[in-house]
């Protein structure tokens, strides 16, 4: 009976620290999308393909800047992944501000 309790409260925990993490993300999603309202914002503006828990050089500057609204705006002139596309050009454009090989 007592491991069935400390599997129950370990599956909730799991559950919740999961669910946490996916509003948190949906959250930064709604920032970016906030400031620019016309892009389409997916989780690879953040994260690398593939690897949500990893942040590509526009997550980790977004993440640095506070991650708000203010934090996109604060970002938005800055060229992340430094392929001479600023980061709102890129986000505009539906491209990926992260990610050098997509401009
Ligand atoms: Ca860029």
């Amino acid at each position: 009976m007592k491991l069935i309790s400390m599997l129950f409260v370990l599956k909730a925990f799991i559950i919740l620290s999961f669910s946490s993490y996916v509003f948190a993300a949906m959250a930064d999603g709604k920032n970016v999308q906030n400031v620019h309202s016309d892009a389409t914002v997916g989780c690879t503006v953040c994260h690398p393909q593939g690897d949500f828990k990893g942040l590509n050089e526009y997550g980790k500057a977004y993440k640095d800047a506070g991650r708000s609204v203010e934090a996109v705006k604060a970002i938005d002139d800055a060229d992340s992944d430094a392929d001479g596309v600023t980061n709102a050009v890129e986000i505009n454009a539906g491209t990926n501000p992260g990610d050098a090989t997509n401009k």
